[in-house]
């Protein structure tokens, strides 16, 4: 069945000219984009999103990182959505990420791993209504 999902291009991508290439990967692995833009965000607006990792150790860091620059932040649509983009990004540490998948190509650390990908229905959920609003997902 048909289900939505979020992602989101990293800094590190966008600083390096990747996200038209990461966009023509998501398009040719067959997902719809429903809605994109390109915006900065603060490290606050880091924080809210990555709530859920505030108590981990790289979290600082992490959210340093995320408002370093643009993002590109996106709903795509396909059957299983969540999953098959989860695959598509390949492992969070690109070392260990397999041939092909977008991290393995475009990835440098696990900390600047150049997309981010929702993990399940109720996390795309929220990171969906984190970033647009109802009127920008027709
Ligand atoms: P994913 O982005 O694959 O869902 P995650 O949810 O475990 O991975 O972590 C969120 C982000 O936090 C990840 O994309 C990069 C950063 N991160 C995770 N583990 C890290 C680590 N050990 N050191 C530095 N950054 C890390
Ligand atoms: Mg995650």
């Amino acid at each position: 069945m048909s289900q939505r999902t979020f992602s989101i291009i990293k800094p590190d991508a966008v600083r390096k000219g990747h996200a038209g290439a990461i966009l023509a990967e998501i398009e040719k692995a067959g997902f719809k984009i429903v809605s994109i833009k390109k915006v900065s965000i603060s490290k606050a607006q880091a924080e809210g999103f990555y709530y859920v990792h505030a108590a981990r150790p790289f979290f600082g860091e992490l959210t340093e990182f995320m408002s370093s620059g643009p993002i590109f932040p996106m709903v795509l649509e396909k059957d299983n959505a969540i999953a098959d983009l989860r695959k598509l990004m390949g492992a969070t540490n690109p070392a260990q990420a397999e041939e092909g998948t977008i991290r393995k190509q475009f990835a440098a650390s696990i900390g600047e791993n150049a997309i981010h990908g929702s993990d399940a229905e109720d996390t795309a959920a929220f990171e969906i209504g984190y970033f647009f609003a109802g009127y920008e997902l027709k």
